[in-house]
């Protein structure tokens, strides 16, 4: 422990007086766009995406103003959680290409001004990892490398009640060393020990491994199952109504999740970062924190434990199926109302995990998206989220690909599955969308391609493609949108939703009527204050108010079901 406090000791002096970081801050009003590497394009003819095929798709996020992307994993893996059980840290799988293609694409990307960040994922280790393998042997230091006990009578039962995220027991019993090893997810993803030192050390090596390859930051994978209690402690019930015993939400997870402890390797991991980014005179590297709870004060601790982005997954967390003004509201009132004075606000739309966000609202199919944008601080899209991409549900059971939903069955797979919203990119209308040459894609293309591409999307003068571009391109150039105040208000009983923006020359106001079949009349008058006029940035999708044309306000008619954004900047009709 001595040596490792030392070695920490002997960085950080030599980072304090070697170099410095390069672009602080520069991440403060990024928009990140998430790459699932599967599904993004395909180089070889296989059916699944890989890394050339991102390499040949660097011209959309340059067309796109998209400047940070961040990659789910592409280590060795047999995939048997869509790469987040890996074998080789330090390698790339061989379906998507090799390390010598991951250069290329840091280099290309480097050029064209795109930052690349890699998916982290410390929990656990491919049951096939060699560390696993050595463990199982009872091998060196590697015994301690993962969680193993002796289990309840007679070592016939679990070492304790706790439950795994994919639900049944977190244990499984290992012949060979006639103990059971915890692990958090599949069976097939036993838990890292991270009370022996000596693992943190490896993620160390494992960090500087990609920081050598010149990548700019990394998310980390399920951060609040990092540590678990060290007595092995029973959990409590949760009694939360319609979970029974064996699935995840029965229990209470007080003993499996938030250790104070992953906060403080969080901040060990951002320290690192630092270190090599002064030490090579480098621009800054970011954390991102990937943490899943309805507990929004557990995520935003983060901030204070060095994560730059604590994932806001709050308007897929907290918003339901009610979909009205007022939910919207206090998501993203609470948010900025706890936020850490010196921090950068963040807004998720979708990701691997959830639906897509056009599926949730699909009368307001850009709702989320458009918000992420004008709100301030970071935006963090989805692959396909720019050009309206659906949820896929004509995926057969033959055809299911999740972990968590070949567990189940025929019947129940579709409840549970997240194949849905993991389906190749819609680039245009021929076969398997541009996707692939192959005669089958490892999941479906959605059967909406032949409409819904971003071909199409480029051609039609307004369409979901054109609405990010021009809002990203705000983004990056408004000083309103960097800097100005927020006012966010619900007006007609909660059927209109505004959120502003305002610095001294400029109000940005986006109003959106929740109603599907009245028209609301609304005063904008505390928003664009003394303007008679206003400018149309973008509309709805497919509504009659046309973009870049100027309308009379501050009492403007909002057709039902329709999204407005609107600059009191007064410019030329397009
Ligand atoms: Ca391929
Ligand atoms: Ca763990």
């Amino acid at each position: 422990m001595l040596i490792w406090k030392l070695y920490y000791t002997f960085l950080f002096i030599i980072g304090l007086t070697v170099g410095e970081i390069k672009n602080k801050g520069w991440w403060k009003n990024e928009v990140f766009y998430q790459v699932f590497p599967r599904s993004f394009m395909d180089s070889n003819g296989d059916g699944i995406g890989d890394l050339n095929g991102i390499i040949s798709k660097l011209d959309h996020f340059v067309d796109s103003g998209i400047t940070a992307i961040w990659m789910s994993p592409i280590y060795s893996s047999p995939m048997i959680d869509s790469g987040y059980d890996i074998t080789n840290f330090r390698d790339v799988d061989q379906i998507f290409g090799t390390i010598h293609d991951f250069e290329k694409l840091v280099q290309k990307a480097k050029k064209l001004g795109i930052k690349i960040i890699m998916d982290f994922v410390p929990n656990h280790t491919s049951i096939k990892h060699k560390w696993f393998v050595k463990s199982v042997n009872n091998i060196g230091k590697y015994k301690d490398y993962y969680i193993w006990h002796k289990g309840r009578e007679n070592n016939t039962k679990p070492p304790n009640n706790w439950i795994g995220v994919f639900g049944g027991p977190a244990w499984t019993y290992n012949k060979k060393r006639n103990l059971w090893y915890y692990h958090q997810f599949d069976y097939r993803q036993p838990d890292l020990n991270y009370r022996n030192y000596k693992v943190e050390i490896e993620m160390k090596k494992i960090l500087h491994f990609w920081l050598r390859k010149g990548i700019d930051g990394f998310r980390i994978d399920a951060v609040p199952n990092l540590f678990e209690n060290d007595d092995l402690l029973d959990e409590p019930l949760s009694n939360l109504k319609g979970y029974v015993d064996g699935e995840y939400r029965y229990h209470d997870h007080i003993y499996t999740t938030h250790d104070s402890r992953d906060y403080e390797i969080v901040a060990r991991w951002r320290k690192i970062l630092d270190e090599w980014a002064n030490y090579h005179n480098q621009e800054e590297k970011i954390v991102m924190t990937e943490v899943y709870t309805l507990s929004f004060k557990a995520v935003m601790k983060y901030y204070n434990y060095g994560s730059h982005v604590p994932f806001n997954f709050d308007f897929i967390i907290s918003i339901n199926e009610t979909l009205n003004a007022r939910q919207y509201k206090n998501v993203i009132t609470r948010w900025i109302a706890n936020l850490p004075s010196d921090k950068s606000a963040n807004w998720v739309t979708s990701n691997h995990d959830t639906g897509r966000s056009a599926s949730v609202d699909p009368i307001r199919p850009n709702i989320r998206l458009i918000l992420s944008l004008i709100l301030p601080g970071i935006s963090c899209v989805y692959y396909g989220d720019e050009i309206g991409m659906e949820n896929n549900f004509n995926i057969t059971w033959e055809q299911t690909q999740d972990p968590q939903a070949c567990r189940t069955d025929p019947k129940t797979y579709q409840k549970v599955s997240r194949d849905f919203s993991r389906t190749p990119f819609q680039w245009d209308d021929t076969m398997n969308a541009g996707f692939s040459k192959a005669r089958k894609t490892w999941l479906p293309v959605h059967k909406n391609y032949k409409i819904l591409n971003l071909k199409n999307q480029k051609f039609e003068p307004e369409s979901h493609f054109k609405l990010f571009k021009t809002l990203v391109a705000l983004k990056k150039s408004s000083e309103t949108l960097k800097s100005g105040s927020l006012i966010t208000d619900t007006l007609n009983n909660d059927k209109v939703l505004v959120v502003s923006r305002q610095s001294s020359n400029e109000s940005i106001v986006f109003i959106v009527n929740f109603s599907d079949d009245v028209s609301q009349n609304v005063n904008l008058n505390k928003y664009l204050p003394g303007a008679v006029r206003a400018t149309v940035i973008i509309s709805s999708v497919g509504s009659n108010i046309r973009w870049g044309t100027s309308i009379k306000v501050p009492d403007v008619e909002l057709p039902p079901s329709i999204m407005l954004l609107l600059t009191s900047i007064t410019v030329e009709s397009t």
